[in-house]
Protein backbone atom coordinates (compact mmCIF):
# COMPACT_ATOMS: atom_id res chain seq x y z
CA UNK A 1 0.00 0.00 0.00
CA UNK A 2 0.73 3.50 0.04
CA UNK A 3 3.52 4.96 1.78
CA UNK A 4 2.77 8.77 2.15
CA UNK A 5 5.31 11.46 2.48
CA UNK A 6 3.66 12.55 5.92
CA UNK A 7 1.03 11.77 8.06
CA UNK A 8 -0.62 14.84 10.08
CA UNK A 9 -2.23 13.40 13.10
CA UNK A 10 -4.77 16.64 14.22
CA UNK A 11 -7.37 18.44 12.78
CA UNK A 12 -7.01 21.67 14.37
CA UNK A 13 -5.38 25.10 13.56
CA UNK A 14 -1.74 23.36 13.61
CA UNK A 15 -2.52 20.24 11.99
CA UNK A 16 -4.59 22.15 9.09
CA UNK A 17 -1.69 24.09 8.77
CA UNK A 18 0.83 22.19 8.17
CA UNK A 19 -1.30 19.76 5.98
CA UNK A 20 -1.74 22.52 3.75
CA UNK A 21 1.89 23.52 3.84
CA UNK A 22 3.05 20.62 3.17
CA UNK A 23 0.48 19.40 0.07
CA UNK A 24 1.48 23.27 -0.87
CA UNK A 25 5.02 21.87 -1.48
CA UNK A 26 3.81 18.80 -3.76
CA UNK A 27 4.50 16.53 -0.41
CA UNK A 28 1.46 13.39 -0.01
CA UNK A 29 0.04 14.29 3.05
CA UNK A 30 -2.52 12.55 5.10
CA UNK A 31 -4.24 14.56 7.56
CA UNK A 32 -6.36 12.79 10.53
CA UNK A 33 -8.77 13.97 12.78
CA UNK A 34 -10.36 12.22 15.71
CA UNK A 35 -13.84 13.96 15.57
CA UNK A 36 -16.11 16.11 13.24
CA UNK A 37 -15.31 18.96 11.06
CA UNK A 38 -16.11 21.89 13.22
CA UNK A 39 -16.13 20.30 16.02
CA UNK A 40 -15.83 22.32 19.73
CA UNK A 41 -13.34 20.03 21.75
CA UNK A 42 -10.36 21.61 21.73
CA UNK A 43 -8.79 24.95 20.65
CA UNK A 44 -9.04 25.86 17.25
CA UNK A 45 -13.35 26.31 16.51
CA UNK A 46 -15.58 29.52 17.25
CA UNK A 47 -15.21 32.73 15.46
CA UNK A 48 -12.96 34.82 16.36
CA UNK A 49 -9.01 35.41 17.54
CA UNK A 50 -6.86 38.11 17.95
CA UNK A 51 -4.26 38.58 15.02
CA UNK A 52 -1.60 41.14 15.88
CA UNK A 53 2.28 41.14 15.42
CA UNK A 54 2.93 42.67 18.33
CA UNK A 55 4.91 40.85 20.68
CA UNK A 56 8.25 41.07 23.25
CA UNK A 57 10.42 39.72 20.88
CA UNK A 58 11.71 39.19 17.23
CA UNK A 59 10.36 35.25 17.01
CA UNK A 60 7.01 35.87 17.77
CA UNK A 61 6.70 39.24 15.67
CA UNK A 62 8.46 37.45 12.44
CA UNK A 63 6.51 34.71 12.49
CA UNK A 64 3.06 36.78 13.04
CA UNK A 65 4.11 39.02 9.77
CA UNK A 66 4.77 35.99 8.31
CA UNK A 67 1.83 34.36 8.18
CA UNK A 68 -0.07 37.73 7.16
CA UNK A 69 0.45 36.97 3.14
CA UNK A 70 -0.32 33.18 4.07
CA UNK A 71 -3.47 34.26 5.80
CA UNK A 72 -4.10 36.57 2.63
CA UNK A 73 -3.31 33.80 -0.02
CA UNK A 74 -5.46 31.20 1.94
CA UNK A 75 -8.18 33.33 1.43
CA UNK A 76 -7.66 34.01 -2.48
CA UNK A 77 -7.18 30.44 -2.81
CA UNK A 78 -10.32 29.46 -1.03
CA UNK A 79 -12.62 31.65 -1.93
CA UNK A 80 -13.48 32.14 2.11
CA UNK A 81 -13.17 35.46 4.02
CA UNK A 82 -11.49 35.15 7.27
CA UNK A 83 -9.56 38.14 8.00
CA UNK A 84 -10.31 41.59 9.20
CA UNK A 85 -7.77 43.90 10.12
CA UNK A 86 -8.96 45.99 12.40
CA UNK A 87 -6.32 47.12 14.09
CA UNK A 88 -4.62 45.87 17.52
CA UNK A 89 -4.23 47.72 20.87
CA UNK A 90 -1.81 47.38 23.67
CA UNK A 91 -2.18 48.96 26.91
CA UNK A 92 -1.47 49.10 30.64
CA UNK A 93 1.61 48.16 31.97
CA UNK A 94 3.82 50.72 30.74
CA UNK A 95 6.86 48.03 30.12
CA UNK A 96 4.46 45.57 28.43
CA UNK A 97 3.82 48.40 25.78
CA UNK A 98 7.16 49.88 25.34
CA UNK A 99 8.70 46.47 25.06
CA UNK A 100 6.28 45.52 22.21
CA UNK A 101 6.56 49.32 20.40
CA UNK A 102 10.45 48.64 20.79
CA UNK A 103 10.40 45.45 18.69
CA UNK A 104 7.77 46.31 16.17
CA UNK A 105 10.03 49.67 15.42
CA UNK A 106 13.38 47.39 14.76
CA UNK A 107 11.19 44.94 12.22
CA UNK A 108 9.62 47.95 9.75
CA UNK A 109 6.37 47.36 11.04
CA UNK A 110 3.71 50.38 11.09
CA UNK A 111 2.68 51.66 14.45
CA UNK A 112 2.20 54.90 16.70
CA UNK A 113 1.74 55.85 20.28
CA UNK A 114 -1.41 57.29 21.43
CA UNK A 115 -1.95 59.18 24.76
CA UNK A 116 -5.01 57.44 26.57
CA UNK A 117 -7.35 60.42 25.74
CA UNK A 118 -6.47 60.13 21.91
CA UNK A 119 -7.16 56.58 21.92
CA UNK A 120 -10.74 56.98 23.53
CA UNK A 121 -11.79 59.32 21.33
CA UNK A 122 -10.65 56.70 18.38
CA UNK A 123 -12.47 53.60 20.00
CA UNK A 124 -15.22 55.02 22.44
CA UNK A 125 -16.18 51.37 22.92
CA UNK A 126 -12.64 51.21 25.25
CA UNK A 127 -11.34 53.09 27.94
CA UNK A 128 -7.53 53.85 29.00
CA UNK A 129 -5.65 55.12 31.18
CA UNK A 130 -2.24 54.85 29.89
CA UNK A 131 -0.21 55.00 27.07
CA UNK A 132 -1.78 53.13 24.20
CA UNK A 133 0.75 50.85 21.11
CA UNK A 134 -1.60 50.88 17.99
CA UNK A 135 -0.24 48.38 15.18
CA UNK A 136 -3.19 48.76 12.13
CA UNK A 137 -1.95 45.92 10.20
CA UNK A 138 -3.70 43.33 12.84
CA UNK A 139 -7.10 42.64 13.42
CA UNK A 140 -9.50 39.52 13.74
CA UNK A 141 -9.67 36.35 12.39
CA UNK A 142 -12.76 34.05 12.14
CA UNK A 143 -11.13 30.92 13.52
CA UNK A 144 -14.17 28.13 12.25
CA UNK A 145 -13.87 29.64 8.89
CA UNK A 146 -9.66 29.56 8.78
CA UNK A 147 -9.36 26.11 9.94
CA UNK A 148 -12.51 25.22 7.29
CA UNK A 149 -10.39 27.01 4.78
CA UNK A 150 -6.76 25.46 5.48
CA UNK A 151 -8.15 22.00 5.62
CA UNK A 152 -9.73 23.27 1.81
CA UNK A 153 -6.44 24.66 1.14
CA UNK A 154 -4.69 21.52 1.91
CA UNK A 155 -7.12 19.31 -0.19
CA UNK A 156 -7.15 21.49 -3.48
CA UNK A 157 -3.14 21.07 -3.33
CA UNK A 158 -3.72 17.53 -2.84
CA UNK A 159 -4.08 16.25 0.94
CA UNK A 160 -6.64 14.06 1.94
CA UNK A 161 -8.31 14.92 5.08
CA UNK A 162 -9.68 12.09 6.92
CA UNK A 163 -12.52 12.83 10.02
CA UNK A 164 -13.60 10.52 13.32
CA UNK A 165 -10.27 8.47 12.21
CA UNK A 166 -8.40 8.15 15.88
CA UNK A 167 -4.59 7.16 16.42
CA UNK A 168 -3.77 4.35 18.72
CA UNK A 169 -0.32 3.77 18.09
CA UNK A 170 2.69 4.83 16.15
CA UNK A 171 5.37 2.26 15.30
CA UNK A 172 8.87 2.87 13.72
CA UNK A 173 8.64 1.35 10.27
CA UNK A 174 12.10 1.15 7.73
CA UNK A 175 10.50 3.78 5.91
CA UNK A 176 9.21 5.82 8.72
CA UNK A 177 6.67 5.18 10.42
CA UNK A 178 3.02 2.92 10.69
CA UNK A 179 0.38 4.80 12.23
CA UNK A 180 -2.56 2.53 13.41
CA UNK A 181 -6.02 4.07 13.85
CA UNK A 182 -9.18 2.76 14.55
CA UNK A 183 -10.03 2.25 10.94
CA UNK A 184 -6.82 0.30 9.54
CA UNK A 185 -3.02 1.13 9.39
CA UNK A 186 -0.97 3.85 7.32
CA UNK A 187 2.50 3.92 6.24
CA UNK A 188 4.49 7.52 6.38
CA UNK A 189 8.21 8.28 5.40
CA UNK A 190 6.92 11.25 8.59
CA UNK A 191 4.26 11.70 11.24
CA UNK A 192 3.42 15.58 12.70
CA UNK A 193 1.48 15.27 15.89
CA UNK A 194 -0.35 18.41 16.64
CA UNK A 195 -2.79 17.02 18.65
CA UNK A 196 -3.25 19.95 20.91
CA UNK A 197 -4.94 18.96 24.41
CA UNK A 198 -4.27 15.29 23.30
CA UNK A 199 -1.24 15.44 22.45
CA UNK A 200 0.84 14.34 25.72
CA UNK A 201 -1.19 10.99 26.15
CA UNK A 202 -0.93 10.11 22.32
CA UNK A 203 2.92 10.44 22.69
CA UNK A 204 2.71 8.98 25.96
CA UNK A 205 0.56 5.91 24.33
CA UNK A 206 1.83 5.89 21.16
CA UNK A 207 5.09 3.25 21.73
CA UNK A 208 7.98 5.87 20.83
CA UNK A 209 6.86 7.52 24.22
CA UNK A 210 10.26 7.14 25.59
CA UNK A 211 12.14 8.93 22.62
CA UNK A 212 10.12 12.06 22.35
CA UNK A 213 10.51 14.37 25.97
CA UNK A 214 7.41 16.57 25.79
CA UNK A 215 8.12 19.87 28.51
CA UNK A 216 5.09 19.59 30.73
CA UNK A 217 1.67 20.37 29.34
CA UNK A 218 -0.72 21.75 31.17
CA UNK A 219 -4.28 21.95 29.68
CA UNK A 220 -6.83 24.26 31.33
CA UNK A 221 -10.42 25.37 30.32
CA UNK A 222 -10.38 28.91 29.63
CA UNK A 223 -13.86 31.01 29.88
CA UNK A 224 -13.70 33.88 27.69
CA UNK A 225 -17.63 35.51 27.16
CA UNK A 226 -19.20 37.71 24.29
CA UNK A 227 -20.32 41.12 25.22
CA UNK A 228 -23.38 43.04 23.69
CA UNK A 229 -22.18 46.09 21.59
CA UNK A 230 -24.23 48.76 22.79
CA UNK A 231 -24.00 50.48 19.42
CA UNK A 232 -23.08 47.65 16.80
CA UNK A 233 -21.84 50.99 14.05
CA UNK A 234 -18.79 51.21 16.38
CA UNK A 235 -15.21 50.23 15.70
CA UNK A 236 -13.20 47.65 17.62
CA UNK A 237 -9.60 47.13 17.56
CA UNK A 238 -8.34 44.22 18.93
CA UNK A 239 -6.71 44.89 21.86
CA UNK A 240 -4.47 43.38 25.10
CA UNK A 241 -4.59 45.19 28.63
CA UNK A 242 -1.78 44.42 30.05
CA UNK A 243 -3.50 44.56 33.49
CA UNK A 244 -1.21 42.25 35.64
CA UNK A 245 2.73 41.82 36.37
CA UNK A 246 4.17 39.65 34.02
CA UNK A 247 3.95 40.05 30.62
CA UNK A 248 2.77 37.82 28.17
CA UNK A 249 0.98 35.79 30.80
CA UNK A 250 -1.52 38.32 32.38
CA UNK A 251 -3.93 40.01 31.60
CA UNK A 252 -7.45 40.97 29.39
CA UNK A 253 -8.13 40.75 25.98
CA UNK A 254 -10.77 41.55 23.75
CA UNK A 255 -12.33 41.83 20.30
CA UNK A 256 -15.00 42.10 18.30
CA UNK A 257 -16.92 39.21 16.58
CA UNK A 258 -19.91 38.33 14.92
CA UNK A 259 -21.40 36.69 18.30
CA UNK A 260 -20.31 40.01 19.96
CA UNK A 261 -17.08 41.77 21.91
CA UNK A 262 -15.52 38.39 22.92
CA UNK A 263 -13.02 39.36 26.21
CA UNK A 264 -11.58 36.54 28.36
CA UNK A 265 -8.84 36.43 30.97
CA UNK A 266 -5.53 34.88 29.65
CA UNK A 267 -4.51 31.48 30.68
CA UNK A 268 -6.93 31.63 34.45
CA UNK A 269 -9.09 28.46 33.85
CA UNK A 270 -9.29 25.35 35.64
CA UNK A 271 -7.04 22.99 34.83
CA UNK A 272 -8.96 20.10 33.28
CA UNK A 273 -8.29 17.11 30.87
CA UNK A 274 -10.55 16.89 27.46
CA UNK A 275 -11.83 13.89 28.33
CA UNK A 276 -13.21 15.43 32.13
CA UNK A 277 -13.70 18.99 31.31
CA UNK A 278 -17.51 19.89 31.49
CA UNK A 279 -17.77 22.69 29.36
CA UNK A 280 -19.85 24.46 31.76
CA UNK A 281 -18.05 28.04 31.99
CA UNK A 282 -18.24 28.88 35.96
CA UNK A 283 -19.86 31.68 37.50
CA UNK A 284 -16.82 33.31 39.33
CA UNK A 285 -15.35 33.47 35.70
CA UNK A 286 -17.94 34.98 34.07
CA UNK A 287 -18.58 38.02 36.81
CA UNK A 288 -14.59 39.05 36.90
CA UNK A 289 -15.86 39.42 33.05
CA UNK A 290 -19.00 41.04 33.88
CA UNK A 291 -16.94 43.12 36.41
CA UNK A 292 -14.44 44.52 33.84
CA UNK A 293 -16.71 45.35 31.23
CA UNK A 294 -18.68 48.03 34.01
CA UNK A 295 -15.28 49.55 34.31
CA UNK A 296 -12.91 49.33 31.27
CA UNK A 297 -15.73 48.52 28.40
CA UNK A 298 -18.23 51.72 28.20
CA UNK A 299 -18.86 50.14 24.25
CA UNK A 300 -21.19 47.20 26.22
CA UNK A 301 -24.08 46.45 27.58
CA UNK A 302 -22.83 44.34 30.79
CA UNK A 303 -25.47 42.88 31.46
CA UNK A 304 -25.72 40.95 27.88
CA UNK A 305 -23.08 38.05 28.42
CA UNK A 306 -22.90 35.03 27.28
CA UNK A 307 -19.93 32.62 28.17
CA UNK A 308 -18.24 30.17 26.19
CA UNK A 309 -14.99 27.80 26.91
CA UNK A 310 -12.23 26.33 24.97
CA UNK A 311 -8.60 24.72 26.11
CA UNK A 312 -5.60 25.96 26.20
CA UNK A 313 -2.38 23.57 26.35
CA UNK A 314 0.30 25.33 28.21
CA UNK A 315 4.06 25.30 28.51
CA UNK A 316 5.56 26.49 31.58
CA UNK A 317 7.06 28.92 29.50
CA UNK A 318 4.37 29.80 27.14
CA UNK A 319 6.73 29.24 24.42
CA UNK A 320 5.62 26.86 22.07
CA UNK A 321 6.56 23.16 21.14
CA UNK A 322 7.89 22.79 17.76
CA UNK A 323 10.46 20.11 17.13
CA UNK A 324 11.47 16.64 15.17
CA UNK A 325 12.90 13.86 16.32
CA UNK A 326 13.69 11.20 13.86
CA UNK A 327 10.42 10.63 11.48
CA UNK A 328 8.28 12.40 14.36
CA UNK A 329 7.78 16.01 14.40
CA UNK A 330 5.66 17.30 17.17
CA UNK A 331 3.75 20.91 17.06
CA UNK A 332 1.93 20.93 20.59
CA UNK A 333 1.87 23.74 23.49
CA UNK A 334 0.37 26.69 22.24
CA UNK A 335 -0.47 27.90 25.46
CA UNK A 336 -3.52 30.73 24.34
CA UNK A 337 -1.39 32.40 21.71
CA UNK A 338 -1.02 30.45 18.71
CA UNK A 339 -3.88 30.99 16.02
CA UNK A 340 -2.84 34.32 14.47
CA UNK A 341 0.45 32.32 13.37
CA UNK A 342 -1.06 29.41 11.71
CA UNK A 343 0.24 28.76 8.16
CA UNK A 344 3.67 30.25 9.47
CA UNK A 345 3.36 27.50 11.90
CA UNK A 346 2.62 24.72 9.11
CA UNK A 347 5.87 26.45 7.12
CA UNK A 348 8.10 25.59 9.72
CA UNK A 349 6.55 22.06 10.03
CA UNK A 350 7.26 21.34 6.89
CA UNK A 351 10.81 23.07 7.04
CA UNK A 352 11.52 20.37 9.84
CA UNK A 353 9.53 17.48 7.94
CA UNK A 354 11.84 18.57 4.86
CA UNK A 355 15.31 18.61 7.36
CA UNK A 356 15.56 22.38 5.51
CA UNK A 357 15.79 23.89 9.07
CA UNK A 358 16.32 23.45 13.08
CA UNK A 359 13.77 24.09 15.34
CA UNK A 360 14.46 27.65 17.29
CA UNK A 361 15.66 26.96 20.23
CA UNK A 362 12.91 28.10 22.57
CA UNK A 363 10.65 25.65 20.73
CA UNK A 364 13.27 22.62 21.12
CA UNK A 365 11.64 19.24 22.79
CA UNK A 366 12.96 18.81 26.38
CA UNK A 367 12.06 19.61 29.87
CA UNK A 368 11.61 23.61 30.82
O1 LIG B 1 -2.46 35.82 21.47
O2 LIG B 1 -3.57 37.62 21.08
C1 LIG B 1 -3.43 36.55 21.67
C2 LIG B 1 -4.42 36.10 22.62
C3 LIG B 1 -5.47 36.76 23.06
C4 LIG B 1 -6.13 35.94 23.93
C5 LIG B 1 -5.47 34.81 23.99
N1 LIG B 1 -4.43 34.92 23.19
Amino acid sequence: SEIFDAIVIGGGLVGSSAAWRLAARGRSVVQLEQFGPGHKHGASHGTSRIYRQAYDNHLYTGLAADALPLWRELETTTDIGFLELTGAVDHGLPQAVQSKAKILLEAGIKGEILTPAEASARWPGLRFDTTVLHHPDAGRLHADRAVTALKAGAVFAGAEVRHDVRVLALARASYGVDVVTDSGTLAARQVVIAAGAWTADLIADSGLGSEIVLPTLRTTQEQPAHFAPLDPGVEWPSFVHHTGAELETAGIYGLGSEDGIKIGEHATGPVVTPQTRDYTPGVDGEQRLVEYAESWLPGVDSTRVESLTCLYTSTPDSNFVIDRVGAVTVAAGFSGHGFKFGPALGELVADLVDGTTIAPEVFRLGER
